[in-house]
């Protein structure tokens, strides 16, 4: 694939392979698309039907900086109280869901972060329903 595209550029004119080159580069790492979130715990889309969560954690592409990083949940009853954001080392966020406690229902977790080597702020949003017996 890569030599496929390196002999493809070699065969345009020199400006046009440089303009291509940049298009190539950008279009990897600032995609209007690009999210940093790589997984997060309750999982993106799932439904928990065993033991309530009493923590979120949220993993990145590389570190984020807890110091310009928030984090909400909102669910069955308006928006939660998280507390104690931390990072446990491994480009991680992570935090205690401290009141009111969880019941079944559809929740929605939302985000804002930057991560080492990036200077760009990230920010989404992801759901996860909790349907005990
Ligand atoms: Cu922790």
């Amino acid at each position: 694939m890569l030599r496929y595209r390196l002999s493809f550029l070699r065969s345009l004119r020199p400006s046009a392979a440089v303009l291509a080159a940049v298009f190539f580069l950008g279009g990897c790492t600032s995609g209007a698309d690009y999210s940093p979130l790589l997984n997060a715990e309750p999982a993106a889309g799932s439904t928990i039907t065993e033991r309530l969560p009493r923590t979120l954690r949220l993993f990145y592409a590389s570190l984020p900086n807890v110091d310009v990083s928030t984090v909400t949940l909102t669910g069955p009853e308006g928006e939660y109280t998280l507390r104690g954001l931390h990072t446990m080392g491994a480009d991680d966020l992570m935090m205690e869901i401290y009141r009111p406690a969880l019941t079944n229902g559809d929740y929605t977790v939302n985000w804002e972060t930057q991560v080492e080597g990036d200077s760009q702020t990230y920010s989404g949003e992801y759901q996860f329903s909790v349907a005990l017996p």
